[in-house]
């Protein structure tokens, strides 16, 4: 994009006095940032233009998703278009530190976690494998809380992330779409056909804001993730309102349009139930498609071919109502009949679900949905009908499997049925997950639609997380395999040529530590607290939710500490234990959790006795760019969740790709990642999903039992409320109920000595140096697998059915190979 220096420098002071009318010296840093991201973007919307035009008949992908937690832009940009030196030096000519400039941009929240970055992951490899994909999503005007701790608990604040303007984004008011809710339908026949109108209805503007992505060597690859907003349609004050001094009307009428994107749904995994959630999802279902509808109609090509030109992904179940909304295009709106109607639909539409826990699966009372949707709910009836009726030819009296499996039951619309029936592709988002899809939660529809399930196990941005995110590993890396890994991530198993190579172990070793001072830095910077990079890094961060169990963690620290105070020496080397994560605020539980997390640091890390060997720390507002700062300095990942529950996880393979060492369940990718690096190299414990699933359905599982046979388990738990916290009272009550009266659902107790054992072996292996690295280094050498790279080859392989313009990312790179002679 710049060839030199001198051309940037010329470039930038041109852009600050062209946009700001101001000199440099007169800017503000968020002027300087935002010049340098105009500019960018500039050069990138020209490349959007023309990637458009060439793809023009190329199969599109629309990946359609409430979230998308993209991360910031800028670095990662300059990263990917290799010009990061050159700007940074450009800059320092002009007396501006290109840092200063990164800390201005925000990181958009517009997610919760694991699904929301899985969509940005995805996207970037869309854009690498040259495959014309784009985002269809929410620009909520808040996004995900702030999360602050105030005397160890969680408090929220606002994100306002949209105070100063975005400048990543392009608003296109011009392509605005209005979407209808409420109102009546009337059926009329028109020559022989039933035509249904809309009246009444209520109108909101969605209008649309792009954000271009880009990536990694393929900078003139540019494709689009599309926000909406919405809008009052008149896009003024009601003034017939206002005129007849109705004022409160008037604005209040824009007030509840404007509220469907005010705010993204803080819950994770949870259900919300509310009305406006299901406004969200049918305001962007029906922006997006219209969107499509519209561009696929430029393209000239016949209707009926519109599902080998389009493929519509839907990241679970919230944009499901692309189903009834396509057919409700395809028949109002371009006089299709039914059946061929469903037939582009189906083939148009693929599913992931990306969980099993039950309180997550989305259903919607009828009436509620009627009344909001009545056209979309007119046709989902219809679906359902029609699929009941083809299942009784089939089954014929199989009552049980046909009650199942319908759409409407119990007076709730049921979002899952909706999404497996009209769609051509079911996924799960981990092998294991996969299998309890079928064989558990999807088990019906198994028998009835066998063919649709196929496993896409997740994967994870590694130039975000590796290339940028850990610059000194990435370096380290290039310079004994050659660069080859960026463009394709199992290129990383040539460093398994360096595994005896105790001067490369050594270096590997020195990157750690040096990512660990860096964090370490950031604690003090912004907590007061000082945390030793000598000692272990026991790293824990995600959501906070019973079934991560933070709280076997906690246990394991209090019983450490137990050991500490008994035996100074019990605990060998010193160790820190790292958590972060944000509860959603209505979830009380693990909201104590946080505050049960801080007690216990701040206990811990004012004990005069127990200091040097042991500290705590909760770090606050974990999100994408934390992350980027916490992976890279993990010497140990957590991944203990219950067997059975964590559909994937992707914190893990950011984790493993930055070299540190797996303690967890076989749950979720931990049983990929465990076949990937052989079971020396990771640390495995607890019950398997089949044995928590055969509880879960044939009972036999005592809490009380563990207590009272395991002594030191049991001054754990009776710590929690017997004045061991000085300052808690009854508040950890919650949890040392949920551990005995209401006998564990997540096996806590359960699998508590299995953990403590690991990690005692976790301790040995770590108190060897040298073995330690070694197991990091297998770690790194085996993430490649876990690269989105692979997912989404897979995904536009075997699902989407679309050609990817770039070949390279296959092929080994020759020449380190055989300077190496590794092959
Ligand atoms: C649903 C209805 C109403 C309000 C909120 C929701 C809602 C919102 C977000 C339900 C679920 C989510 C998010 C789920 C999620 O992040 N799941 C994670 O997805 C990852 C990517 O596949 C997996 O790796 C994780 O295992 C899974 O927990």
């Amino acid at each position: 994009m710049f060839d030199d220096k001198e051309k940037f420098k010329l470039a930038y002071l041109t852009k600050i006095s062209e946009t700001e009318g101001i000199t440099l010296d007169e800017g503000s840093l968020w002027d300087k940032y935002k010049t340098l991201v105009l500019l960018l973007k500039e050069n990138m919307s020209f490349n959007r233009a023309l990637t458009k035009k060439s793809t023009m008949y190329t199969k599109q992908v629309y990946y359609f998703s409430m979230e998308f937690l993209i991360g910031r832009l800028l670095h990662y940009y300059l990263v990917n278009m290799e010009i990061e030196e050159l700007v940074r030096e450009g800059l320092a000519e002009l007396h501006i530190n290109l840092d200063d400039l990164l800390q201005q941009e925000v990181d958009p929240g517009l997610g919760n976690g694991g699904l929301g970055r899985l969509a940005a992951c995805f996207l970037d490899s869309m854009a690498f494998l040259g495959i014309s994909g784009h985002g269809n999503g929410m620009r909520y005007k808040y996004g995900l809380f702030e999360q602050k701790i105030r005397n160890g608990f969680q408090t929220e604040v606002a994100d306002n992330w949209l105070k100063n303007g975005y400048p990543w984004e392009i608003p296109r008011t011009e392509k605005s779409i209005v979407v209808k809710f409420k109102g009546t339908i009337r059926a009329e026949s028109v020559q022989d056909k039933l035509m249904f109108y809309h009246e009444h209805y209520e109108p909101v503007l969605a209008v649309p804001y792009d954000i271009p992505i880009m990536s990694y060597d393929n900078p003139s690859n540019i494709n689009n993730l599309r926000l909406w907003s919405a809008e009052p349609v008149a896009n003024e004050l009601d003034f017939d309102s206002f005129n007849r001094g109705e004022f409160d009307q008037a604005v209040s009428l824009r007030s509840e349009v404007e509220a469907i994107s005010y705010i993204l749904y803080p819950d994770d995994n949870g259900r919300s139930g509310k009305e406006l959630r299901l406004k969200q999802e049918y305001f962007f279902v029906a922006a997006g498609l219209g969107s499509i509808m519209r561009s696929f109609k430029k393209r000239n090509i016949s209707l009926g071919d519109f599902s080998k030109w389009v493929a519509v992904h839907i990241n679970d179940t919230h944009p499901v109502l692309c189903i009834p909304e396509l057919m409700r295009i395809l028949i109002d709106e371009e006089g299709l009949g039914w059946d061929q109607a469903w037939n582009i639909t189906v083939n148009t539409i693929s599913f992931t679900n990306h969980t099993i826990m039950p309180e997550a699966l989305e259903k919607w009372p009828v009436d509620l949905f009627k009344n909001l949707l009545p056209r979309i709910y007119m046709i989902v009836e219809e679906i359902d009908r029609r699929f009941k009726e083809r299942l009784a030819r089939r089954f014929l009296d199989d009552w049980e499997l046909i009650h199942n499996t319908q759409i409407i039951k119990d007076g709730q619309v049921q979002m899952a049925n909706l999404a497996v029936i009209g769609s051509s592709s079911v996924n799960g988002v981990a092998a294991l997950h996969t299998e309890i899809l079928k064989h558990q939660v999807f088990k019906d529809y198994y028998r009835v639609f066998s063919y649709k399930f196929n496993n896409k196990t997740n994967g994870i941005n590694h130039r975000r997380f590796l290339l940028a995110a850990n610059p000194a590993l990435s370096e380290l890396i290039t310079e004994a395999i050659g660069p080859a890994w960026k463009k394709n991530a199992e290129e990383l198993e040539n460093l398994l040529f360096y595994k005896d190579n105790s001067s490369f172990i050594e270096k590997l070793a020195k990157v750690k530590y040096l990512n660990k001072c860096q964090l370490a830095k950031h604690v003090k910077e912004s907590q007061g607290l000082e945390i030793d990079p000598l000692s272990i890094f026991d790293v824990q961060v995600k959501r906070i939710h019973a079934y991560k169990r933070q709280l076997l963690n906690i246990l394991k620290v209090m019983h450490l500490y137990n050991q500490v105070k008994n035996d100074p020496q019990s605990v060998r080397d010193p160790q820190t234990f790292i958590f972060g994560g944000k509860a959603a605020p209505g979830y009380h539980y693990a909201k104590t959790i946080i505050k049960l997390i801080n007690t216990l640091a701040n206990k811990i890390n004012k004990d005069p006795e127990v200091k040097q060997k042991l500290k705590v720390v909760f770090l606050e507002n974990f999100n994408v760019s934390l992350g980027e700062l916490i992976y890279p300095a993990a010497d140990i990942s957590e991944q203990i969740s219950t067997a059975s529950k964590e559909a994937s996880g992707t914190g893990n393979m950011k984790f493993m790709v930055n070299g540190a060492v797996t303690i967890g369940t076989l749950d979720g990718a931990n049983v990929e990642i465990k076949e990937a690096v052989g079971e020396e190299n990771i640390f495995i414990f607890g019950l398997t999903a089949e044995e928590v699933l055969r509880y879960s359905r044939e009972g036999g599982y005592k809490s009380l039992d563990q207590y009272y046979s395991n002594q030191s388990l049991r001054l754990c738990v009776d710590q929690l409320v017997n004045g061991f916290f000085e300052t808690a009272g009854e508040e950890f009550r919650v949890i040392f109920d949920s551990l005995l009266l209401y006998n564990d659902d997540y096996f806590v107790l359960k699998d508590f000595n299995a953990y403590l054992e690991a990690y005692q072996k976790l301790q040995d292996s770590y108190a060897q140096q040298d073995i330690w690295h070694r197991t990091s280094l297998v770690n790194i050498a085996k993430a490649g697998i876990f690269s989105s790279d692979r997912s989404i080859k897979e995904y536009a392989n075997q699902i989407w059915k679309t050609n990817f313009r770039r070949f390279d990312s296959h092929f080994p790179d020759k020449r380190f190979k055989n300077k190496l002679g590794t092959k």
